[in-house]
């Protein structure tokens, strides 16, 4: 019943922009969680060091659980998920703490408060708001800082935009060891989450002051996250955090965004020891896997996975490898098998075929998927099917970079974490 169509379109080739297009046609299911993190209550084993870590220059298998067992229903991939969860906040962007102690605010027509309590301490940031034209309530796309997101077609689309500053919630230009922002006020200038989580925590927050506010202006369950750049590394990570955001949509995200960190060396794209380097984005551990990737538990495609089942659409630009599109590409594909074997292929969107090279440039191209996306996963009026669209001149090859193959889950209940008896050793087998 799943149907997988590699069209190549070479009509363009004459504007050189031939591109390689994947439309996976499934059910739609488009499942939003009620919270933001549905695994909260998995059992995870112990992690690894980053020192055990055995290198592996292919993709992870994300239907492998940590103890080497396949999962095998669709039940099981929520806790499964958690374990990626883990792993990724171990080793790449640093913890999310779980909802702070106390959350207030206020939303209005033109803006959004926020007031937070943990662990004794206290901070706040606020937003604006800008409605579209009619009568709420209305969905919400949050934008991250102000450039590169198409606000207009948002708006005209039926979507309200909240502008957010991610600086007020973690600051840029600081070190490791003295971060700044509201994130940082609470849990520690020391704190080894990096700017992306703490960025992401920070819409978290934004949409919990939505839920409480009773939805008269806003819908607590209709909420997008976008950005460009450095705030597309963000708009992707929000949404991979939490599962009450409906549409997450990063463009041109780079090193440390949607590009598969083993891919980013081969393709030339920010090293990752720059992007580590640059601005704290990552999580402090991320620092000793900036030269060998192959090292990591975890990867982009992962990430992408988390999002499943929820909409995703991945705005990129071919013309820049500095970007690393053809990584992002594979870690759209890779993350697309999560999406399928789930029954939800046809909620993920990967595009790249576009003409202007310009970094953050407003784009003709994405006009139609953006109002598409926002019609299916906020308004929930639409139903049009995604696709991989790949331009030509990075188009990547999900083959080459694993040697795992995708499941057919079935829809029963979960299945046990272990092929053996329902005790588990209380110490690890020995391997070898
Ligand atoms: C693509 O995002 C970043 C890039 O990683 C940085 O190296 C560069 O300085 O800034 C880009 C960006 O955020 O541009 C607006």
């Amino acid at each position: 019943r799943t149907t997988v169509v590699v069209l190549m379109a070479s009509a363009l080739a004459s504007a050189g922009t031939a591109a390689v297009v994947t439309t996976v046609n499934t059910a739609q299911a488009a499942v939003l969680a009620a919270v933001e993190d549905e695994g909260a209550d998995c059992a995870v084993p112990t992690l690894p060091d980053a020192g055990a870590l055995p290198t592996e220059a292919r993709l992870p298998d994300p239907f492998t659980r940590i103890n080497g067992t396949r999962i095998a229903t669709t039940s099981d991939w929520r806790c499964r998920r958690q374990e990626i969860k883990r792993l990724a906040e171990k080793f790449v962007y640093g913890p999310k703490p779980a909802r702070p102690s106390s959350v207030t605010g206020t939303v209005t027509s033109s803006g959004i408060t926020v007031n937070v309590s943990d662990n004794g301490r206290s901070s706040s940031f606020s937003a604006t708001v800008s409605l579209p034209s009619g009568t709420g309530p209305f969905p919400a796309v949050v934008v991250y800082g102000g450039f590169g997101a198409d606000t207009a077609t948002i708006r005209a689309a039926g979507a309200a935009v909240i502008s957010y500053d991610p600086y007020v919630v973690g600051r840029e230009g600081t070190g490791r060891a003295n971060k700044q922002g509201a994130f940082y006020s609470i849990y520690g200038n020391t704190s080894t989450t990096g700017l992306l989580q703490a960025w992401g925590w920070g819409v978290s927050r934004i949409i919990d002051v939505i839920e409480q506010s009773g939805g008269t202006v806003l819908k607590a369950d209709a909420t997008g996250v976008t950005g460009c750049s450095r705030f597309g590394k963000g708009a992707f990570v929000a949404g991979v955090f939490d599962q009450r955001i409906a549409l997450t949509m990063p463009i041109e995200s780079g090193s440390a965004g949607t590009p598969i960190f083993r891919g980013i060396p081969g393709e030339g794209a920010q090293s990752l020891s720059s992007a580590y380097g640059e601005q704290p984005w990552l999580g402090d551990a991320f620092g000793s896997f900036t030269s060998s990737p192959g090292r990591l538990p975890v990867d982009t495609h992962e990430m992408v996975a988390m999002i499943a089942p929820r909409g995703l659409f991945v705005m990129d630009n071919p013309h820049i490898a500095n970007l690393g599109p053809r990584s992002a590409s594979v870690a759209a594909l890779g993350g697309a098998e999560v999406y399928r074997a789930l029954g939800a292929g046809g909620n993920i969107t990967y595009w790249s075929d576009v003409t202007d090279g310009t970094h953050c440039a407003n784009r003709s191209e994405w006009r139609t998927p953006l109002q598409q996306n926002i019609q299916k996963f906020l308004l929930k009026t639409g139903s049009a099917a995604g696709a991989i669209r790949m331009h030509s001149k990075a188009t990547g090859n999900l083959a080459e970079w694993r040697n795992w193959s995708t499941p057919t889950l079935t829809t029963g209940p979960t299945t046990p974490p272990t092929t053996t008896p329902t005790t588990p050793p209380t110490t690890p087998p020995t391997t070898g």
